[in-house]
């Protein structure tokens, strides 16, 4: 999964990437046109038992991309808020950073305020696509008649979404089938993708109000959730030793970290489970988007076991750890075979039988 993060300038953007990523990039400071990447491994309670059954020689936890952009404001000009901002298009969920730590501060302008800008940038592409696909259209000629098929459906679908827009409403409150979601894909609309808005609190700051107030704006938005958390300190956290740590939260009388909850709501927003391979070579998670069928789940093990998928035998990871192996599970029937359209569920385990 990949997570893009965005927001106004001086939001925090690139203090939560430190802090979610432990990474040490500069924070406070001009923004250069590049963004800041990194690759986490997601924590996994499940995979790690299922490891401590297998004893496996490799251990592979799914992972999440990170991708921390410059700051987006009105008046900074399309130009370059456009290149900012096409950091973002491969993202899976955005994080809506809004800085809620200090004084004077609005977060519910910031929200609008940073929404608009999204919400800009998605139609300016809409509204350059749109004039060529209808000049195209109508010179006729080019392509086949599937061709021309797919840019009527296209362009049906900029059509849909473009007053949604112009209106300042997200793309995400037009409901899209699955074909057309897929025949807009490409452009990767900002607007379009589920958004965690994250209220950046000041270390002792009661963000109660702050998010309750946040929570009601985002309940209007599909796909869209809100949660609070101090950035600086959960940063400054990550910084220590687990015993310095340890102490420094009994201290301040904080009870754990609450970036976890970040990557798990991320997930929620983006339809997202995980299913597992176990074995005594290599215990894995992997990241599939819920209702994929097992043949397309094999497919992100490897395409072979799409191709020759015959069957899949199937137990959820907390069965197998009762069971103590695939054989015991096996002798008390949990094991199910399933066939290429089983709906894989969060937490199975798989074990793909192919032949190429
Ligand atoms: N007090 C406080 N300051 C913060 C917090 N998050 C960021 N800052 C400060 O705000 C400034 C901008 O932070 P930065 O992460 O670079 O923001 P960005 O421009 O959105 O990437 C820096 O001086 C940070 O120290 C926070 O949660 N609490
Ligand atoms: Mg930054």
């Amino acid at each position: 999964m990949q997570i893009g993060i965005a927001g106004l300038p001086g939001s925090g953007k690139t203090t939560l990437f430190n802090a979610l990523a432990h990474q040490h990039a500069h924070v406070g400071g001009y923004a250069g046109a590049e963004p800041n990447l990194a690759v986490v491994k997601v924590p996994d309670e499940r995979l790690d038992k299922l490891s401590a059954l297998f004893q496996p020689v490799k251990h592979t936890p799914a992972e999440v991309r990170f991708v921390d952009v410059a700051g987006v404001a009105k008046g900074m000009g399309q130009e370059s808020s456009a290149a900012v901002l096409a950091h973002l298009r491969t993202v899976d969920v955005l994080l809506q950073v809004i800085g809620a730590f200090g004084s004077g501060r609005d977060a519910a302008a910031d929200f609008e305020d940073f929404s608009l800008e999204l919400q800009l940038a998605d139609l300016s592409q809409i509204e350059k696509r749109v004039d060529r696909l209808e000049k195209e259209l109508r010179l006729g000629s080019k392509g086949t008649p599937a061709e021309r098929a797919a840019k009527e459906r296209e362009l049906t679908v900029l059509q849909r979404l473009r007053p949604v827009l112009e209106a300042g409403q997200p793309a995400r409150t037009v409901t899209l089938d699955p074909e057309e979601t897929k025949s807009v894909a490409s452009f990767g609309f900002l607007t379009l993708k589920p958004t965690l808005v994250v209220l950046n609190l000041a270390d002792d700051q009661d963000g109660a109000a702050a998010l309750a107030a946040m929570q009601q704006l985002t309940a209007e938005v599909p796909l869209t959730s809100a949660l609070a958390l101090p950035g600086k300190l959960e940063m400054e956290l990550g910084e220590l030793d687990p015993s310095e740590r340890e102490e420094f939260m009994q201290a301040l009388g904080i009870e754990g970290s609450e970036l976890g909850g970040v990557t798990t709501e991320a997930y929620r927003l983006a339809d997202l489970i995980s299913f597992f391979t176990a074995g005594d070579d290599e215990c894995r998670a992997w990241t599939i988007r819920s209702g994929t069928n097992a043949q397309d789940a094999a497919g992100e093990i490897h395409s072979d076991l799409a191709r020759g998928f015959i069957r899949a035998e199937v137990i959820r990871w907390d069965k197998l750890l009762e069971a103590g192996s695939e054989a015991a599970a096996k002798k008390h029937g949990w094991v199910r075979q399933e066939g290429k359209s089983y709906t894989v569920a969060d937490g199975d385990v798989l074990h793909v039988l192919f032949n190429v």
